[in-house]
Order: C-alpha cells, then structure tokens, then sequence
C-alpha cells in the first residue's frame, strides 16, 4: 500500500547512547527535500540533512502524558503504573479483519525500523528523536482496509486505577485521534514501539504510540488500544477540548499562530536556558514529502 523508502545514516550522531550507535540501520526520514515521489521501494535517499538527536533523559523525562498529570515531570514519575504486558489492540470499523489483536501477534508480522523524526509540540518546543517502530501503512494492510473507509480514528487506554490524571477532568477521557486515511497510509506515519533501540518507556506512550512528525505532537497519540476506520472525520481530544485553537488537521506551519502565541519558532529541549530559538519550519522540515496531500485546501482555514 505504501511506497517503501529507505535510507541509511551511516554517520554517528553526537550521542552517547551505545544502543542507538549500535544498532545498523538508521532511518533518516527527517530529511528536508527527500523527494519520496523520486524514490523507489528500498532505494536510498542521497540527500542528508542530518539531524542530532536528543538524549534519552531529555526525551523521556520531559513529557506530555495527561493521564499521568499535566507537569512535564509527571509521566516520567507516574506512566510505571500502566500495565503494558498483556496488550491488546481491537481494530474495527470498515475492515476486512475486525478483532483484538495481541501486541505481540501484531509485532511479530511487523518489520521494525529506526527513523529519527523530529517532533515538535503546539506549545513551541521540539526534539529530534530516533524511534523505533513499523508504518502504520502496514498494520492496516494487515487488517485490510476496506473500499469506504476515509479516515483512522484512535484511543488510549483509559484506565482510572493506573492512571492518575484520568481522575481530573482535564480533557474528556479517553483521549482520541484521528487521521485522514492518506495521512495514516503515508509512509512517514509510524507506530512507535522504541526509542533508542529500547523498548518505549510508558511516559512515552507504550507499548504502541503514533508518531506523525509533519503535525503538532498531540496528534500522536500514546498507549493506543484501539484503532477504528471509518467514513467519518473522527472527533479528537484537543479539538473538543478547544475548537478555537485546535483543529483536526494541526500540520506544523509557522505562518498560522496558536491564538495565544506565535508558532514562528519554537525552544528545543536540551538547549540550556539562554539557547536561541529556532524558525519552525512549514510541516516540521516535511513539505516536500507531505504537501501534496493539502493540494487545494486552505492552510489558515484547515488548521
Ligand atoms: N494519550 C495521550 N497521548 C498524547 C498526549 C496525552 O496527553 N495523552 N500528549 C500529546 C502531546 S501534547 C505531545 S507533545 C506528545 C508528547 O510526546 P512525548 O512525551 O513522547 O514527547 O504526546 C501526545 N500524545
Ligand atoms: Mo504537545
């Protein structure tokens, strides 16, 4: 279903972690002017823009994870209590193998890959992080998606005893996702299963978190056990939390400012105090691979 592409980072990034310089195959998908139209399956991309990741401690330290508190520091004091073996995601909706699919059955037909993506959240911060994960693309072949379907819509767990913060009525539990089909199916999206070689840690959303690194982080929606295609836009946490300021769509564009601050640029983690801020760039460095699925909309109006 999608087009495979492959690239290798053979350099080493400034880093100190062995498993991630260890590991052979390095995904440099968060490269500005890929040109994934000019690739083929398995080809490799010439042009290399080469990203540094953040540590893991700043990666998996400094979080949002509402279901474990609203602090940067809660996830990664709390997301221990989240019970991620056995898991189980139902995939239902408009496809030809409806169930409740064991992580592990699902992960056994994957092939995982490192990508390192940047990721850059609607408060104006942004990390580069290699993850570890399979395409989305692939696991809705698995389940075989059918002819109506035109969007995916996603959940969290919700679960009241193992996490905190579903208590407060911060957002309307479970938090919810959602996709346009052709976002879902674009060999850029992925479900994350690692970070650095290693397993997800809960505050980053394990076992099985989305990443679409072209969109404002809350789109990637962590510790998903339900995934549903559907012929509608499905409703979305943030969007009904606040209409006005969150949309479904929420592509990165510096040229759209949040109502209460500029999207212009954005602090990257791990950066010190007095460290400059860097210009956002249109869909977070990934126009070239993803503008052609907004041809014709209006990118002020479709926020
Ligand atoms: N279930 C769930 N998913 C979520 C969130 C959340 O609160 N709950 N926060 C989102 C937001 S706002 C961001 S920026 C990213 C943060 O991911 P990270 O903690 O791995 O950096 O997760 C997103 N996914
Ligand atoms: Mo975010």
């Amino acid at each position: 279903m999608a087009m495979r592409w492959k690239n290798t980072l053979k350099d080493s990034h400034v880093t100190d972690e062995a498993a991630f310089m260890n590991r052979r195959q390095l995904m440099g998908s968060a490269v500005a002017g890929l040109g994934l139209a000019t690739m083929g399956a398995g080809q490799a991309s010439a042009a290399g823009e080469k990203l540094t990741p953040n540590s893991y401690e700043d990666i998996t330290q400094y979080n949002n994870f509402y279901e474990f508190g609203t602090g940067k520091d809660e996830p990664a004091k709390y997301a221990h209590t989240l019970t991620t073996q056995p898991w189980t995601v139902k995939i239902d909706g408009l496809v030809d193998k409806p169930g409740d699919y064991a992580l592990e059955d699902i992960l056994s037909a994957m092939t995982i890959e490192e990508r390192i993506y940047r990721f850059r959240c609607v408060e104006a911060w942004s990390m580069v992080v290699p993850w570890n994960g399979f395409e989305l693309a692939d696991l809705l072949d698995m389940a075989g998606v059918q002819s109506g379907a035109k969007y995916v819509a996603f959940e969290t767990a919700n679960r009241p005893d193992e996490m905190p913060g579903v208590k407060f009525p911060v957002l309307d539990w479970p938090y919810v996702e959602g996709l346009r089909l052709d976002e879902a199916v674009h060999p850029l999206t992925m479900m994350a299963t690692g970070i650095y070689g290693k397993d997800i840690p809960n505050q980053n959303g394990a076992p099985l978190r989305l990443v679409v690194p072209w969109k404002y982080g809350y789109k990637s929606i962590k510790s998903i056990v339900r995934i549903t295609l559907t012929d509608k836009q499905p409703p979305t946490s943030w969007n009904k939390a606040n209409a006005r300021e969150y949309g479904f769509y929420s592509n990165v564009n510096p040229e759209v400012d949040h109502p209460r601050w500029s999207q212009a640029s954005e602090r990257q983690i791990g950066g010190g105090l007095f460290a400059k801020r860097i210009p956002t760039l249109m869909m977070n460095g990934y126009a070239d691979e993803v503008s052609d699925l907004y041809a014709g909309m209006d990118l002020r109006k479709d926020i």
